[in-house]
């Protein structure tokens, strides 16, 4: 076995080069830059273009923790390539993905989520990658996608045993060609091919020179784990080729990685490469309740919940960290309207009502609405004859399931990307927001058919607030317990940089002195009730 995964890495490596000598122009030329990646230490410009940082190589100090071997090993970015010795690597890596590790240095890097196209093969021999290559080239070539620096390959379920070298009798091989921003394309299946979004991963890495013997590689983390008791394994190893043909064999650069969490973390229960498969992008399932309320049927999956670490709005309870939501729901493809609020309740408190509205407002978003108000109305609708025959029960969201929805498969900034000057396109938000709320649904839908998750009105999440830890989570519903509910996507009243999908705010569940200016909600309907 140990035998087979030396010669399918350097098989990898030395076919990879051919693959992209034959059919490649120069990989960092073609860079099809969406988003450019940014130094997390370096501050953004309040206004005015982002500037292009060469090629994408940005030092990323925050990010890598130097913990072994080489210690004095530094790499360099000279004209935006990454530089250590007469290595190089000169594609861009994907946008917020930590520097490289220079050979012979052991690192702990934390990497954020990433959409990635996988191919998973059964065969062991290393014959499989190398047919695996293409239909990944073709892939990426179809979408007009450029190529990114690594390819990934993973070893899911490698060992029963990784600290004492105890192989698994089989297991499958994964090469994965990363996107450099998951606005590139959807997920879903392409043929063989599945595109996804891989978590983010805490990762023990060595860097690795030329043709190297993967299983050496391997044993020198292990030697590390061994001699230390803050840090355990948490998934199976995975390799990063990161040069293309043009670079001497002798000096190309690749690293051998483990996943990692500390002692006593939960890492090991949902290993980032082998996460639950994303939904697809196929338009999904839709339901109209009897009052007229609109729902999407959301598929259950897996999702990065937070800010990527070098996302510079980010505030600091939007820790990033792993959700895995374990079953399908209904989300209102809109706000919760004042005619259905008034319909169910019997009153409406909106502000933005009356004949200097278009319709009367009844189509704006119901606002000044408090959490228990919002939980009433679920309970109420619950409640109305026609939908208890229906066998339908109301909710507000989860925090979680909101961000899951709002994202739509995206781990951008937005569910649409990173371009904050887009997002007049699907908000209304202070730039266009002309003073009030708009009927519900007039901006673009999300990816999942969602319309305003970000901006319009903000809208109350079940759970109560506290900060997100780094741990991975399943079904997350918050605290027990707390003084302050959240709510999620900002409103025609404020910023940009607040309707983000991760951004996060909080208030007391009862009117106290403050009117709720602007807060609304939509509701979830457990698909469980509709199989
Ligand atoms: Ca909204
Ligand atoms: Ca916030």
């Amino acid at each position: 076995m140990k035998m087979i995964i030396t010669l399918a890495a350097s098989s990898i490596a030395s076919f990879s080069m051919t693959a992209f000598a034959a059919d490649q122009p120069a990989p960092a030329a073609t860079a099809q830059t969406q988003t450019v990646p940014s130094d997390p230490a370096v501050k953004k410009p309040d206004s005015g273009p982002v500037k292009e940082v060469g090629f994408g190589a940005v030092r990323t100090p925050k990010l890598v923790n130097r913990v072994g071997g080489d210690r004095d090993a530094a790499i360099e970015v000279v004209e935006g390539v990454y530089r250590f010795k007469k290595a190089m690597i000169e594609s861009p890596l994907p946008d917020g993905y930590p520097e490289p590790t220079p050979f012979g240095a052991i690192d702990i890097k934390e990497y954020p989520a990433v959409r990635r196209a996988e191919l998973v093969s059964k065969d062991e021999s290393g014959a499989a990658m190398m047919t695996g290559f293409f239909p990944l080239f073709n892939h990426i070539k179809k979408r007009n996608i450029s190529m990114t620096a690594p390819v990934e390959t993973d070893y899911p379920q490698l060992y029963t045993d990784f600290l004492n070298d105890k192989m698994a009798e089989e297991g499958e091989t994964k090469m994965s060609f990363l996107y450099r921003s998951s606005s590139l394309g959807p997920v879903g299946e392409d043929g063989k091919i599945v595109v996804r979004d891989a978590a983010p991963v805490t990762v023990l890495s060595i860097g690795a020179q030329g043709a190297f013997d993967f299983t050496e590689k391997i044993a020198e983390l292990r030697t590390w784990l061994k001699s230390q008791e803050q840090w355990e394994v948490a998934g199976d190893p995975r390799m990063f080729v990161y040069n293309g043909p043009f670079v001497d064999p002798n000096w190309r650069w690749a690293e051998v990685q483990v996943p990692v969490c500390r002692r006593g973390g939960t890492g090991k229960e949902v290993p980032t490469t082998q996460a639950t498969k994303l939904p697809t992008s196929a338009p999904p399932k839709e339901l109209v309740n009897t009052i007229g309320m609109k729902f999407i049927f959301i598929p259950k999956g897996q999702f990065a919940m937070g800010s990527a670490p070098d996302d510079r709005d980010a505030d600091l309870d939007e820790r990033q960290h792993s959700v895995t939501i374990t079953r399908d729901f209904y989300i209102g493809a809109f706000e919760v309207t004042q005619s259905q609020f008034e319909r169910v309740m019997g009153r409406n408190p909106s502000q933005f009502q009356g004949k200097s509205f278009r319709d009367g407002g009844f189509n704006h978003p119901v606002e000044r609405v408090s959490w228990n108000d919002a939980a009433e109305f679920c309970k109420r609708l619950s409640e109305l004859p026609e939908e208890k025959a229906a066998g339908r029960v109301y909710r507000l969201p989860t925090e979680a399931e909101w961000e899951y929805a709002c994202r739509a498969g995206s781990s951008d900034a937005y569910a649409f990307g990173d371009q904050p000057q887009r997002l007049g396109e699907y908000c209304w938000y202070a730039p266009n927001g002309d003073g009030q709320t708009h009927p519900v649904g007039e901006k673009k839908p999300n990816a999942w058919g969602l319309y305003d998750m970000h901006g319009n009105a903000w809208e109350w999440c079940a759970d109560w607030y506290e900060r997100h830890s780094n741990r991975p989570q399943v079904d997350p519903v918050g605290p027990s317990e707390g003084t302050d509910r959240v709510y999620r996507g900002g409103s025609w009243n404020y910023a940009a940089a607040y309707c983000r999908s991760a951004n996060r705010t909080a208030t007391a569940p009862a009117f106290e002195g403050f009117d709720f200016l602007s807060i609304s909600f939509r509701v979830v309907m457990d698909a469980s009730t509709e199989r």
